[in-house]
């Protein structure tokens, strides 16, 4: 098949799903066209089977908000024409299953191309959510041609919001390959050189990943085991504050900002405990990273993660803002080595089994078939 993929470039794990599909589809000998703002960070090889389409923006004084999805529309279209596409495939309903709709309508006496929707979240939780974009989310859903969600929850909170309920939970996916503990790694030396174990937390800072819950954890724990230290990866918004909060707890001498790293797994591969205090995560791909490097993960029972951790067999689950068990739990696996390990070894076992490549690639490969059967008669 030749698919056009199209994905936030930068920010956030539906990039990351999208980007790491195409490289997955392509190993399988499909042809991938990444059609988006910039090279999407995780996409680290082109060849003849993964290509990339630059989207361009014209600018002009009377523009005060560049038209964005007009340009990526048009690009999607002329792409679909030169390269035969078969199907588009778009990460995150806003703007780019509107803009894959526009592309479709406008060459459609052409070639009928059709798009398929995958949510992510906060798509649909809350910008689809919000008055302003309902009517244009539930429209982008309607005139899909297949949506699929990441998760169950996800689904029950599409139908809840949009009363639309043609989807399939295609979960997200970790390739075991690149998810592995990483024991003898030098970074290990590096991050703990006194033989500390480490907490790790991975994200975008944003607000509604509440990373000042994990130098609150933290400085709980370390009263008790000071032989820990605190790893932070990633950037964003509270970014600032987290450290200054970190300060006034007097953590900030063990907290490591490490900041954005294309390689996340090698800070997993050698931590030993991972922490996402969301308020909400549609799935949570950080935790399936982290659990399938063999981390016990603390989050919150919210959205998708009961979906990811097996609370008290691989992590444990508390309320959101319940930083008094949050910790309590932290320091129960910091005390006992083989419960965190067994806990490690569990998640990665779980990961694989219900989210790995080779589970979750074809699901995609026949959804895709199941849509190119429907729209056999547009496409004749
Ligand atoms: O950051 C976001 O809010 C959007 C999106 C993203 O691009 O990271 O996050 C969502 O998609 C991820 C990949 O499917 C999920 O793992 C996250 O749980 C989900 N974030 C939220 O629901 C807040």
């Amino acid at each position: 098949m030749n698919i056009g993929i199209t994905v936030y470039p930068t920010y956030g794990g539906s990039g990351i799903v999208g980007s790491e599909l195409g490289r997955e589809l392509a190993e399988r000998g499909h042809n991938v066209h990444f059609i988006s703002s910039v090279l999407p960070t995780r996409v680290t090889e082109l060849n003849e089977r993964v290509q990339f389409h630059e989207v361009e923006m014209m600018t002009y004084p009377l523009f005060e908000h560049q038209p964005y999805d007009l340009a990526l529309a048009t690009k999607m279209g002329s792409v679909a024409r030169a390269e035969k596409l078969d199907l588009f495939h778009v990460h995150y309903a806003i703007p780019h299953s509107i803009s894959g709709i526009l592309a479709r309508e406008s060459i459609k006496d052409k070639r009928y191309v059709p798009v398929i929707t995958t949510l992510h979240g906060t798509d649909i939780t809350l910008v689809g959510a919000d008055r302003s974009y309902l009517p244009i989310t539930r429209y982008a859903l309607q005139q899909s041609d297949g949506v699929t969600a990441v998760s169950k929850f996800l689904k029950k909170a599409t139908i809840e919001t949009f009363d639309f309920d043609e989807i399939e939970v295609i979960p997200n996916f970790i390739c075991p390959k690149h998810y592995v503990k990483l024991p003898d790694s030098p970074l290990r030396s590096e991050l703990a050189p006194n033989g500390e174990l480490l907490l790790v937390h991975v994200s975008n800072f944003r607000p509604v990943k509440r990373a000042i819950d994990c130098v609150e954890i933290f400085a709980k724990v370390k009263m008790e085991f000071p032989n820990v230290r605190l790893v932070m990866v990633g950037d964003g918004p509270e970014r600032a504050a987290v450290k200054h909060r970190a300060a006034l707890l007097g953590v900030d001498g063990d907290t490591m900002f490490v900041g954005k790293k294309a390689n996340i797994a090698a800070y997993l591969g050698v931590s030993d405990i991972f922490l996402l205090p969301s308020e909400l995560e549609s799935f949570g791909l950080a935790a399936l990273e982290a659990a399938a490097c063999e981390l016990p993960v603390i989050a919150t029972r919210i959205g998708g993660i009961p979906e990811v951790v097996n609370d008290g067999e691989s992590g444990y689950l508390s309320e959101v803002g319940d930083i008094e068990k949050m910790s309590a739990d932290t320091l129960k696996l910091l005390k006992n080595d083989d419960q965190r390990v067994a806990f490690g070894r569990r998640g990665r076992e779980l990961s694989v089994q219900r989210y790995s490549t080779r589970a979750i690639i074809p699901q995609y490969i026949s959804f895709y078939e199941k849509v190119l059967a429907k729209t056999a008669d547009e496409r004749r």
